[in-house]
């Protein structure tokens, strides 16, 4: 068959495909209606994985489910729109990984605001100005992002979600191929993070080939403004400046991935097959032995398999005090989880239950 014929029977499904969506919005639409009028949540991404589940169950031919997720995500995001536009806040800048964690998740449809601190994410939640924030939390070389816990501590948000993204990089340039490319922008990390690739490649050349600049979302911006140039950079980047990928996955370590919370004013209490509870813990009778152990006892009493602990600074006071920031499995919904929670209020600040991803 030739090309015509082809795209021919490309635009009749196109049309099928459209008619579908229609369709999908109208029912969005009702749904859109009820939950305002009951004033409910409108992101369930427990609803949504269940939904992507059950399609990549079925015969899916070329499609892989990584592609039916990305496919089902951006049709979610529209939904959503749809529903209530929802304003997320990101930790910045524009290009970063913290904005390719949220837009894989609230789709590219979605209303966005890139601030420039952590804090400044939390605070636009606790004000209103945005619906959702979404931080780093953990990188599974680096640790946890202390920042992160320490605002979960001090304010009343709620993780109502988490993001799991591998750290990929990729050239982006214009140009059709290497040969033309005499410069590559990127950031000191990212240049660090994919020393085999840039030796094999780029080996022989001089040191101004590499050009290092402080974000590598500026570096993008720069490929894509000047002729011969190239930026490593993560998709997101490349993506928001048009910027065609040349090589992808170029980093030297693939186990390199990063964890993101949702930040929300609502619990968004749903439980799913596979949940996790995290919670912050000051005890009160620190200074007398086995107080943790008599804590951590009540869960083993339960069956509560304990997933994290780690500690923290206690800043309100002079002394040498810590608390603890601990991640849990199951759900407050489950009885076992909110009878321990609920006796233990003095001490335990619920940080939110949500799906566990890891
Ligand atoms: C829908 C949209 C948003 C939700 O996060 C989950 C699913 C969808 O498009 O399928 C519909 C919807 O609002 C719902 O089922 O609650």
């Amino acid at each position: 068959m030739d090309l015509n014929s082809l795209r021919g029977k490309i635009d009749t499904i196109d049309d099928s495909i459209l008619e579908l969506l229609v369709e999908r919005m109208n029912i969005v639409d009702e749904i859109g209606a009820l939950k305002r009028n009951q004033n409910s949540v409108i992101y369930h991404p427990d609803r949504e994985k269940d939904i992507i589940d059950r399609l990549a169950s079925k015969y899916t031919g070329k499609l892989t489910r990584n592609a039916i997720e990305a496919i089902y995500l951006e049709i979610f995001g529209v939904s959503r729109n749809l529903e209530l536009p929802e304003l997320i806040s990101f930790l910045g800048p524009e290009g970063s990984f913290t904005h390719q964690a949220a837009e894989s998740r609230f789709g590219a449809i979605a209303e966005y605001i890139s601030l420039p601190s952590i804090k400044s994410v939390f605070e636009s939640v606790e004000t209103g100005r945005a619906k959702y924030g979404v931080v780093p939390i953990e990188n599974n070389q680096e640790g946890m992002v202390k920042e992160t816990m320490d605002y979960l501590h001090a304010t009343n948000l709620y993780i109502i979600s988490e993001i799991i993204i591998p750290v990929n990089f990729c050239i982006a340039t214009k140009e059709n191929n290497l040969s033309q490319v005499n410069r590559i922008y990127s950031k000191d990390i990212a240049f660090n993070q994919c020393k085999g690739f840039l030796s094999d490649y780029f080996g022989q050349k001089e040191g101004d080939f590499f050009v290092e600049i402080d974000s590598t979302s500026k570096a993008a911006k720069l490929a894509s403004q000047e002729p011969n140039a190239a930026a490593l950079c993560s998709h997101i980047a490349a993506k928001i400046y048009n910027l065609p990928i040349l090589f992808d996955n170029i980093q030297d370590n693939e186990a390199n991935q990063t964890r993101f919370y949702i930040l929300s004013k609502n619990k968004n209490l749903k439980k799913t097959p596979k949940d996790k509870t995290t919670i912050a813990v000051k005890l009160r009778n620190d200074d007398k032995p086995g107080a943790l152990v008599a804590l951590l006892k009540k869960f083993e009493e339960q069956n509560i398999n304990l997933l994290k602990i780690e500690s923290r600074p206690q800043k309100d006071t002079n002394e040498f005090k810590f608390w603890f920031f601990i991640d849990i499995e199951g759900n407050i919904l489950d009885s076992p989880i909110e009878t321990i929670i609920q006796a233990q209020e003095e001490e335990i600040k619920f940080l939110g239950s949500y799906m566990n991803l890891c």
